[in-house]
């Protein structure tokens, strides 16, 4: 692949934002894979004590889109199995997943279901961005909720059969024609996922939170 995805990121920018406005003109050098997992490891010997302390949950997102790669820079988590790397660099509750459905059936390896099971098994789920897409890297669409590849009712009954009480929001969704095209999507989303819910077989249910 060539082209603007290979284009390194000007100093100054992480991905489309800008962080340092007076950074002089050039690019940023590149850095390896090894390198961007032990800055990784840094940043959480940094933070996860104070977290731990705070109560709170570090939620990692997945690198979208998951490529190996972009813009010359390695990226951290683009398959489903670099997410158990992420929670066993530094195990800790406060080291946590934000389980972005879509980002995980963008990957090119792994059964989403058996992802779903195998993170939500370890209680390492944060929260999830709930939202569906139609193929993988590189070539996929973002979908509304309902017509992805996603089974959606399945995702739900695994992770509440693994006990997962954390939130659900609703991700990015197509944009409808109308004179509120986002607000429009994530009620469509929103009112699916509510519907899903009640939808659960009462079995599957986790008992509140006492
Ligand atoms: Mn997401």
């Amino acid at each position: 692949m060539s082209g603007p995805v290979d284009a390194p990121l000007p100093l100054g920018m992480v991905w489309n934002m800008r962080y340092g406005a007076e950074a002089p003109s050039g690019t940023q050098p590149p850095v390896s894979s090894d390198e961007l997992w032990k800055r990784l490891g840094d940043f959480l010997d940094a933070c996860l004590p104070v977290a731990e302390s705070a109560g709170v949950r570090l939620a990692a997102h997945p690198d979208d889109p998951p490529m190996p790669t972009m813009r010359g820079t390695p990226r951290l988590v683009y398959q489903p199995a670099l997410y158990q790397r992420l929670l066993n660099l530094r195990p800790s509750p406060a080291n946590a997943l934000e389980f972005c459905l879509g980002t995980l059936a963008e990957m090119t390896e792994g059964d989403l279901y058996e992802t779903v099971e195998q993170y939500s098994r370890q209680n390492a789920i944060a929260y999830v961005h709930f939202r569906n897409v139609r193929g993988k890297v590189p070539q996929y669409h973002e979908a509304f909720v309902d017509e992805g590849d996603i089974d959606m009712p399945r995702v739900l009954r695994i992770l509440h059969r693994n006990g997962f009480s954390g939130v659900l929001i609703p991700d990015h969704t197509p944009q409808m024609t109308c004179e509120a095209p986002w607000h429009a999507g994530m009620a469509y989303a929103m009112g699916y996922m509510r519907a899903a819910l009640d939808a659960l077989p009462a079995q599957d249910r986790h008992p509140p939170d006492p």
